[in-house]
């Protein structure tokens, strides 16, 4: 099964054209994930940091203490970006290390380990684009209410701004949030990532101040004259009912409200969506709305695996027809391609970019190399879907690879390899898997196909 669709949908010429001349290849790290070093320099705790220290939050009581030493190795780091011919890197970054409060003073150095970041891709050609938030809350905010109270919104701002000030002029794009489904809803409603709150009214308020705190930033960094291309990268994903009962219909009614529509409406129409099947629902205060659905410059659509939606009991397991990564996530490259032409259609959208998509494998370093071959499909067959969206008028204009290398995979700890490049955690060694060497020629080859190509 998985051989004849690879076949049929293998990123041929004509996909690699449909990408267009000007589509942009990275990959995607965050702070906490990669950079370590998180006693140095005057970083300030992070949520991150306080629940990992908690027992039993994190697979093997790991935490971001030292993960892939990325702050004392950036340049290597860059090295291997730039070896593997991509146009980009996104990154994010750490509020607590440049503001270990998250309001009041700023830290230098922590200012200057961005600055210096920033300019080291640009002195590479790579073109940077920046996240403010991939879930590192300073703990000082979240000692005072978190993200359940606006003035962490306002201190975001705040925040922002002197982001903005500091890198704008260099950066290629500025996102405010990373995936806020996940900030909400695993972090205040099951518990499951930082801060880990069970109270699902709560995680709706949250997720309201996330979305106000991303209109308040746009319109502080534009009031202040930031000019750099500014959008908000959410995790989405296609929704298939399990069956055409129209309990399962209703249920995957209500995924896609919960998952997708939930951030998109309020972003691009200036409504929460109505569904009987979503019981919390957050204070809105007036004006709100009008600042959430502030113009984007573009959309972040991260993607990973289809949600499928059973309402029977026990639910009707996913057929997984292509198998699943090592997160235990089905592989479904084709849900991409129909959400993009889903949102597409529902919404009056700025450019998109694929700011994350990849696969958990189960690597292993073997005489040096690592054999991906699962990792390599996964990608050709995401591509292929990518090219496919665009053929039916989506304006993708890039994609990022999660992630660039192995890292700190949040509740699983170091347990999930997502990366292009192998992390040898006890000596920091740094290994191309043959995914990164594939993404290399891909990329090439795309060059190659779209400079001589009339689909350019
Ligand atoms: O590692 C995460 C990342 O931080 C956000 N998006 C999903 C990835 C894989 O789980």
């Amino acid at each position: 099964m998985t051989n004849g669709y690879k076949t049929q949908i293998g990123l041929e010429t004509p996909a690699l054209r449909a990408l267009g001349s000007g589509f942009a290849w990275g990959t995607a790290t965050s702070a906490y994930q990669i950079e370590g070093a998180t006693l140095e320099d005057g970083r300030g705790d992070s949520i991150w940091d306080a629940f990992a220290r908690q027992d039993g939050k994190v697979l093997n009581g790991d935490s971001g203490r030292h993960a892939c030493d990325h702050y004392n190795r950036w340049e290597e780091d860059l090295g291997l970006i730039k070896s593997l011919g991509v146009d980009a890197y996104r990154f994010s970054i750490a509020w607590p290390r440049v503001q270990p409060l998250g309001l009041g003073a700023l830290n230098q150095k922590g200012l200057d380990f961005y600055d210096r970041l920033v300019d080291g891709m640009l002195a590479r050609g790579l073109q940077p684009h920046a996240t403010l938030y991939h879930w590192d809350l300073p703990q000082h905010l979240q000692e005072k209410g978190g993200w359940g109270v606006r003035e962490t919104a306002e201190h975001f701002a705040v925040y922002a701004e002197a982001m903005g000030h500091l890198l704008g002029d260099r950066l290629t794009s500025l996102a405010t949030h990373n995936e806020p489904w996940c900030a909400a809803t695993l972090g205040h409603a099951t518990g499951k990532f930082a801060p880990g709150f069970k109270d699902p009214q709560l995680a709706a308020q949250v997720s309201h101040h996330l979305l106000l705190s991303h209109g308040l930033a746009l319109k502080a960094m534009r009031a202040a004259g930031v000019r750099v291309p500014m959008g908000i990268v959410l995790n989405q994903s296609s929704v298939s009912a399990a069956s055409d009962s129209p309990a399962d219909i209703a249920k995957a009614r209500t995924e896609y409200c919960s998952f997708v529509r939930w951030y998109m409406d309020p972003i691009f129409r200036g409504e929460y969506p109505q569904d009987p099947g979503i019981a919390h629902y957050p204070v809105v205060q007036s004006g709100d709305m009008e600042l959430i659905q502030a113009p984007l410059d573009f959309l972040g659509v991260n993607y990973y695996t289809r949600i499928w939606a059973s309402a029977s009991k026990p639910e009707t397991p996913a057929p997984k027809l292509l198998g699943e990564s090592d997160m235990g996530w089905e592989i479904y490259p084709d849900g991409l391609r129909a959400l993009l032409i889903d949102i597409n259609s529902e919404y009056a959208l700025p450019p998109i970019y694929i700011t994350e998509n990849g696969m958990a494998c189960a690597d292993v370093v073997q005489d040096g190399s690592v054999h991906d071959q699962q990792r390599i499909d996964y990608v050709r067959m995401h591509l292929a879907s990518v090219a496919k969206a665009r053929e039916a008028g989506v304006d993708v204009r890039g994609y990022f690879y999660w992630s660039l290398m192995d890292n700190f995979e949040w509740e699983a700890g170091y347990s999930k390899r997502f990366g292009l490049i192998h992390v040898n955690y006890e000596n920091q060694k740094r290994t191309l898997k043959d995914s990164a060497h594939w993404y290399r020629n891909t990329i090439a080859k795309h060059k190659e196909a779209t400079r001589s190509g009339e689909h350019a």
